[in-house]
């Protein structure tokens, strides 16, 4: 690669480079900013990719000259894994509430960034594990929900043994580990972004397993930048499904808050949720398969945001808890038909959602299975993930697990798809099944679990329509 061709690339790496270089080396001037029409760079699908294809080789590269580090530079692969968990120097630690989507954007963009410099490769891009290709349809293949083969070679800078041997022997995670269908649905972006949190993001963290599936840890594996750049591609595959979906741009919190990391030269650098709104045009990239990226801007007028209201706490036994064997609990009790009427006119609204809630969840040690859950099942129905009855997972990552993460653990299944589907006019009940997420050898493997769930509070939501911001 020529200097004239690397500089091109180095500058087309993001706008801050780019306008800083132009603003104080003014030799650089029109230059840098002509740079900046470059087409932008392509994340491309982990499974389309070869262990000799200079993504991955240049990815193994920068990852062995990361940890060759001292774990005090920033730069390193340890202490950019920190910033996850607990946090390193300014940086961190992650963003898991209602800046999940946006954090992330922000943290890989700099991940990038740091892999370009170590690897030499100005023109490198992140790929992404691809298990939901076009999501919701076609669904994945169980080729691609397989971890991608490079990354399963255990003589690879991309290899960690502490995944689950299943996943690491050639398994593949289970549709319902990786479903977004419940996720996409909701229109309202806190829904939508705490939907998928929990699937697919927590359930692939809690099916690979290891170090993938603890907060602390996550980041020292390989696999967990291609799978929170997978996370990241959903933000955009939801915002063009239309319908009203956007981003939160009457929430000065969302917009406005500053998130610090540090970029290839390891020096600290900060961000905002409106930094990051249009990837192609502020972060210059793009994704090999995703819709035309839909463009939002940051609005001057701040209104708070309306967030869901409580219209039922469930009663629970007590203690409730998640377990082996298949766990039941009713919503709403028999005979109360004025309630499951008005739960399901809501449902049919398109202007109000049933949100479910799980909350104050707590386990002893991390579970290492996680709990499909759904509702509204009829009588002795087969319990398949892709009937509008399943929801989601209860995936513990992170939050809940003791010693890991900020606090309790919280759940939010959006529940308008199953509740339409529903036939039972007079109750409404809620089913948890544990599974280990992972198929291998075309069956379920089997879910041992290793510490049970505690969960304090069942409640459900209504959540309407944020107020037009404009
Ligand atoms: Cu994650």
């Amino acid at each position: 690669m020529s200097d004239h061709v690397s500089r091109r690339r180095f500058l087309r790496a993001g706008t801050t480079v780019a306008s800083i270089a132009a603003m104080s080396q003014p030799w650089l001037g029109s230059m840098a900013f002509a740079d900046y029409a470059v087409a932008p760079a392509k994340r491309r699908a982990a499974s389309k990719l070869t262990a000799t294809n200079p993504i991955l080789v240049g990815y193994a590269r920068a990852i062995a000259a990361m940890k060759a580090l001292p774990a005090s530079n920033p730069c390193s692969w340890e202490a950019q894994a920190a910033i996850h968990w607990p946090g390193t120097g300014a940086a961190g630690p992650c963003e898991h509430g209602n800046m999940f989507w946006s954090w992330h954007r922000m943290y890989l963009y700099w991940f990038e960034r740091i892999i370009r410099h170590q690897s030499g490769m100005y023109d490198w891009s992140l790929p992404y594990w691809d298990y939901d290709w076009e999501a919701p349809n076609p669904v994945s293949t169980a080729a691609q929900r397989q971890i991608p083969a490079p990354f399963r070679v255990t003589t690879s800078q991309l290899y960690d043994g502490t995944r689950n041997s299943g996943l690491n022997g050639g398994g593949s995670l289970a549709t319902g580990t990786t479903a977004t269908a419940t996720g996409f649905s909701p229109t309202s972006y806190m829904t939508a972004q705490s939907a998928i949190n929990g699937t697919p993001h927590g359930a692939v963290h809690v099916a690979v397993g290891g170090n993938m599936g603890s907060f602390p840890t996550a980041g020292l594996d390989p696999l967990f930048w291609i799978h929170h750049c997978e996370i990241d591609r959903l933000w955009n595959l939801w915002l063009a499904k239309g319908g009203g979906r956007s981003d939160p741009l009457s929430d000065s919190v969302w917009k406005y808050t500053k998130f610090t990391f540090y970029n290839e030269c390891c020096e600290e650098v900060q961000m905002t949720g409106c930094d990051v709104l249009r990837a192609a045009q502020q972060l210059s990239y793009v994704y090999e398969v995703e819709p035309n990226q839909v463009k939002q801007y940051c609005l001057r007028i701040d209104r708070p945001w309306v967030f869901p209201e409580l219209i039922r706490a469930i009663k629970l036994p007590d203690p409730f808890v998640l377990d082996k064997g298949l766990r039941m609990l009713t919503l709403v009790e028999a005979g109360d038909r004025e309630f499951v009427s008005r739960l399901r006119s809501i449902a049919k609204s398109s202007k109000e959602s049933v949100i479910l809630q799980l909350k104050g969840l707590e386990a002893d040690l991390q579970p290492g299975v996680m709990w499909q859950v759904f509702v509204g099942l009829p009588p002795n129905a087969k319990l398949d993930v892709a009937s509008p009855h399943f929801v989601g997972n209860v995936a513990l990552f992170g939050n809940g697990v003791k010693g890991d993460g900020h606090h309790a653990a919280e759940f939010t299944f959006p529940l308008n798809r199953a509740l339409s589907a529903s036939s039972n006019a007079s109750m409404v009940q809620v089913t948890f099944v544990p599974t280990s997420g992972v198929i291998v050898d075309k069956r379920p493997q089997a879910a041992e679990v290793r510490a049970p769930v505690r969960v304090g509070e069942v409640n459900l939501l209504l959540e309407k329509a944020q107020p037009k911001s404009q």
